[in-house]
Order: C-alpha cells, then sequence, then structure tokens
C-alpha cells in the first residue's frame, strides 16, 4: 500500500484502459506481435505505409512512470522495433516516437512505442 505507482513494477491491468483491453481480447486489434511480456499492433490511426504500437503488457501509464525494475522490458521493446520492422518489410530506415502526459501529445495513457516506416512521403510527421 505503501507503492507509488513508479515503484510498483507489478502493476495489474487497468480495467479503463483501451490497450488493457486490446491485450486482454476485448477490443480487436492487428497483431503484429505477441508474447509474455510485450504485444505490438498496427495503429487505427497510421501516420505512415507500416505504423505499429509496441505496448508492454503491464500497465505502465507513461514513460514517467518508469521505474528502475522496467529497464529490461524497455530493452525489449527497443529490440524489437528493428525486428519488426524487417519482418514487416521495412528495409529503408523507421521511425521510433514516445510521447509523454499532456505537453507530449500522449492520448492513451499506457506506454506505447510508436514505430513507423515504409516510403515517404508519409501522411503527417
Ligand atoms: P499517443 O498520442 O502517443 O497516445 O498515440 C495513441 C495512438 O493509439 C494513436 O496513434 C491511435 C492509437 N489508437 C488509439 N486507440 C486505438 C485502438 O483502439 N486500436 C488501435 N489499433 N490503435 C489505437
Amino acid at each position: 500500500a505503501t507503492f507509488t505507482a513508479a515503484a510498483d513494477i507489478t502493476q495489474s491491468a487497468d480495467p479503463h484502459c483501451i490497450f488493457c483491453k486490446i491485450i486482454a481480447g476485448q477490443i480487436p486489434s492487428r497483431k503484429a506481435y505477441e508474447d509474455e511480456e510485450l504485444l505490438a499492433f498496427h495503429d487505427i490511426n497510421p501516420w505512415a505505409p507500416v505504423h505499429v504500437l509496441i505496448i508492454p503488457k503491464l500497465h505502465i501509464a507513461t514513460m514517467a512512470d518508469l521505474a528502475e525494475g522496467h529497464a529490461a522490458l524497455l530493452g525489449k521493446m527497443s529490440l524489437l522495433a528493428p525486428r519488426l520492422m524487417r519482418e514487416l518489410g521495412v528495409s529503408n530506415g523507421f521511425r521510433t516516437v514516445i510521447n509523454t502526459g499532456p505537453d507530449g501529445g500522449q492520448e492513451v495513457y499506457h506506454l506505447h512505442m510508436h514505430v513507423m516506416g515504409g516510403p515517404r512521403p508519409w501522411a503527417k510527421g
């Protein structure tokens, strides 16, 4: 009970979080990758020809809520990005974005890494 959100690395699903609902299969998504810790799915509103979101299955609201114990998880998210782009046929580079908080333009408060690739020009960004 004395944990702060940032210190608790065992946080479970938030029933009001849309990405937790995607993880639980309660909201459909076009999945690109899944393992015990991570899920990747195609963004519903893509900015680029290939636009996936990599999320941890743990409900971590923002990058500002990360704790020391999440370091390996973040490393896995970063390692998955180039692997996924390769698997999805993106061979000429890609862009990664993590929006944090209101001034960071974050809309969904479940940590996610945007990974975008494909031939330019893109619709946005
Ligand atoms: P951000 O602004 O970084 O919080 O971006 C949230 C992204 O999530 C935005 O690009 C659209 C995407 N998104 C929101 N709701 C859904 C959904 O229900 N399904 C999918 N696939 N993507 C979603």
